[in-house]
């Protein structure tokens, strides 16, 4: 086909929070600048040519008549709360940038003032993981005001404690080495909704004979393609890791050569592995996967890779991690390959999250040291995002100091995401809280909002980029101008630093000279690798060492491990406990609830849009049950059912359907306003933190479930 002269492609990257940061091909028309397609780019080794069904809907989400594009300020008399969708400017009126600014400068320093400058909290997520989108001039403007630091825990942060006890790093199998495994275990990772990019190698290695076993509560659509399905007890990995160690270890299938070469503390861990409670009949009570299937997974994962085998690779994901100790099973799970040299071959190992192959300069970009010249004169006070409702509502935010005054929310949409909604809707429907939002949507979170503020979607800005499941990184080019009057989170905190009167040069900094920080490092991994290269290029591979297949070979030999004993860390040995809210300590609220993510959202992003809506109608509003626990509660499928427990209640439809085992429920993530009683299920989610890594604990939540209605024409 010859060349359309009226069209040009740009190369961008897909900023959502998803591990595969696909390069994105935009084609723009040059008469009305307005983007045409979106598709994968071909040569990207990852992307391969395909986006997700998410993305490749995308220009349905930038184009949407719903955008917000103008800032805009909550009306004199109208209380904060949820707006139905598509009434939400009755709540507000248009306003000029220079007034948005204004006022949100001057509010601030009022507060600070008056409260001290650590009454302000920002808040924000990963509506961009772009380098500059997610944290630079944001990082800088709230550093040098003197605000509190927000420790950012709500999604991976246990599993990166995790990584980094056992590995010092967050580096794992690179994605398309999975192609050579021959046992690929998908462990709290729903590979086939989350991380669809890794599909297509795990394919080719099943074509190869490899088996796909999931390790999930959940049957999931990559459960449902799999080889095997464990369907483990929500909660329970660490007492699984630990039968699978203690037959490893009792039937010495360790590799002792690279077991004493690269790990530390194998003799506390085989004594604590090899006692009764660990053996595959007692962790088939805990689990609820039967021992001789313990027995058989465990020989299989310690044999593969030897004597000619493909080797053994585990997709861990941020699953298992969302739980009361969740970051133990982290920790016991990335040791398995540790005890079996999976390290070794081409295509052995683990991925949990390749982000820390990334050497970007953060410091350069963040400018921690800034807080030094904030009337603080001090690092700030941290708040963990994951206790919102705590932190809005304790006079002292619940950590000491002054109670929060200014929210400043971007990149994410508490309302909906954050856990314990109703202490967290009741903490956000203050009005002695000044609340700023800067967002592309009006969003159950602008709901609460005095201030929203238009931001533009990845196609309308530039940016740089790594990646959590793979190892390129990628300019993000500006494909089109941003929609109405929509302006970049740099531009944004850049602008609000001048008004502020911030004298420092940092805040004039735009967008090249930002990525020019990011990339400038002595790094090897970086080397060679610089913003005109990218832009050329579009994505290049990091630096790694390789085998001679080409292959990553992260941790084949001991120099790789940035623990303090220079080793894969054994110790201290992982101890199973039962989450507070499981079968274990059921009382009231019998049943365990796994408050999910939808295949066809992004946590709650896409939840708006009509297309993205279709995709997902099947799930829309339902409670997943069993048949052992609808049946006795008079429940059958259609049923209207309130879902409760003592943080609060949602109502939903059951569903009968094969999906969880008898005593655990499920449902998916929807926006508020977008339900029939005005809270999605994180009503139900409590602000209970991980054992380390203060994270959120999504997964360890126990309900009770009753009929409201039956089903009509029942
Ligand atoms: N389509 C789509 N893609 C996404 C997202 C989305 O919302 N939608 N979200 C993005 C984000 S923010 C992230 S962090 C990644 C996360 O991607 P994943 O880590 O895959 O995240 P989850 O879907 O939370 O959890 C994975 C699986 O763990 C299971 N699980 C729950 N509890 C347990 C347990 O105790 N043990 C075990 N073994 N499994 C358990 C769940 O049922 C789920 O199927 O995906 C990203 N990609
Ligand atoms: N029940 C339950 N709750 C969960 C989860 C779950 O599995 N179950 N998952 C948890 C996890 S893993 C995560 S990561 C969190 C995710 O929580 P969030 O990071 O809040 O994710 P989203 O819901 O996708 O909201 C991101 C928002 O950022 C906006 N945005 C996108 N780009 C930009 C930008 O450039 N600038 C600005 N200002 N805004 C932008 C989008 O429009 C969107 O509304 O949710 C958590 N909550
Ligand atoms: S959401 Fe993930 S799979 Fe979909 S286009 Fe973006 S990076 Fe690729
Ligand atoms: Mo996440």
């Amino acid at each position: 086909m010859p060349d359309n002269p009226a069209t040009h492609v740009v190369h961008a990257v897909c900023s959502h929070d998803c591990p595969d940061s696909c390069g994105v091909l935009v084609t723009v028309d040059e008469a009305s600048g307005r983007a045409t397609k979106v598709q994968g780019d071909p040569s990207h080794p990852v992307t391969r040519g395909f986006l997700c069904g998410k993305v490749a809907k995308y220009l349905d989400r930038v184009y949407s008549p719903d955008r917000l594009l103008y800032p805009m300020r909550r009306r004199a008399g109208v209380a904060k709360g949820s707006l139905p969708q598509g009434r939400e400017t009755e709540a507000f009126e248009r306003i000029t940038w220079d007034e948005a600014l204004d006022e949100v400068a001057s509010r601030l320093k009022a507060i600070a003032a008056e409260h001290g400058p650590e009454s302000i909290l920002p808040y924000s997520y990963a509506g961009t993981i772009g380098q500059l989108g997610y944290g630079s001039m944001d990082r800088r403007f709230f550093h040098r005001l003197g605000a509190s630091q927000l420790d950012r825990t709500i999604c991976s942060s246990a599993g990166g404690a995790a990584l980094m006890s056992v590995y010092g790093v967050r580096v794992g199998t690179a994605p398309e080495d999975f192609a050579h495994a021959g046992l690929i275990l998908a462990w709290g990772a729903n590979i086939h909704g989350n991380n669809i990019h890794l599909w297509p190698f795990i394919e080719e290695a099943r074509r190869h004979g490899a088996r796909l076993v999931v390790i999930d509560p959940y049957k999931t659509r990559t459960a449902a393609l799999a080889d095997e399905h464990l369907a483990i007890h929500p909660g329970t990995d660490t007492a699984l890791a630990l039968g699978l160690m203690h037959v490893i270890l009792r039937e010495g299938l360790e590799d002792t050569d690279y077991v004493e070469r690269c790990t530390h503390g194998l003799a506390e861990l085989k004594a604590h592995a090899l006692r009764l409670e660990h053996a595959p009949e007692a962790v088939a009570k805990a689990t609820g996967i039967d021992a001789a299937t313990i027995e058989r997974l465990a020989r299989h994962y310690a044999q593969a890779g030897r004597n000619g085998r493909r080797p053994a690779a585990i997709r861990l994901n941020y699953g298992i991690q969302r739980s009361e100790n969740g970051g133990t099973a982290a920790r016991a799970v990335a040791m398995l390959p540790l005890l079996t040299g999976a390290w070794r071959y081409t295509g052995g190992g683990l991925q949990l999250s390749t982000s820390g192959s990334f050497p970007f300069q953060s410091a350069a970009l963040q400018m921690p040291e800034l807080m030094q010249a904030s009337p603080l004169a001090r690092a700030a006070r941290v708040v963990n995002m994951s206790r919102l409702g705590e932190a809005l509502a304790a006079a002292d935010a619940g950590v000491g100091g002054p109670p929060v005054k200014a929210l400043f929310v971007y990149n994410s949409n508490p309302a909906a995401v954050a856990p314990n909604q109703n202490d967290v809707l009741r903490g956000m429907r203050r009005d002695d809280l000044f609340t700023v939002v800067h967002e592309q949507f009006f969003t159950d979170t602008t709901d609460y909002a005095d201030i929203v503020l238009p931001a533009p979607t990845f196609l309308e800005t530039k940016d740089v980029q790594g990646a959590y499941g793979h190892h390129f990184v990628q300019i993000s080019q500006q494909a089109i101008s941003p929609l109405g009057e929509a302006r970049n989170n740099v531009r944004l905190f850049g602008e609000l630093g001048r008004r502020m009167g911030f004298p420092e040069a940092c805040f004039d900094d735009r967008e090249d000279e930002l990525i020019d920080q990011a990339l400038t490092t002595d790094d090897p991994r970086f080397e060679g690798i610089t913003r005109e290269r990218l832009e050329r290029e579009g994505h290049v591979r990091i630096t790694m060492p390789v085998d001679r297949h080409g292959a990553v070979l992260p941790f084949s030999v001991p120099e790789w491990f940035r623990t303090p004993s220079g080793r894969g860390e054994l110790t201290p040995v992982p101890v199973f406990h039962a989450p507070t809210e499981s079968r274990a300590n059921a009382a009231d609220y019998p049943l365990e609830f796994l408050p999910r993510k939808a295949d066809n959202y992004m946590n709650s992003t896409f939840a708006n849009i009509p297309v993205h809506q279709r995709m997902e109608a099947k799930t829309a509003g339902l409670l997943e049950m069993h048949a052992s626990d609808a049946v006795p509660r008079g429940i059958a499928n259609g049923d209207e059912v309130e879902v409760f427990n003592s943080r609060g209640s949602v109502k939903l439809r059951a569903h009968v359907d094969g999906h969880v085992g008898a005593g655990v429920v499920a449902a998916r993530l929807e926006w508020n306003k977008l339900t029939r009683d005005g809270s999605n299920i994180n009503a139900l989610t409590s602000e209970r933190l991980t054992d380390i890594g203060g994270g959120a604990t999504f997964y360890s939540t126990l309900v009770e479930v009753r009929k409201v209605h039956a089903a009509p024409g029942e």
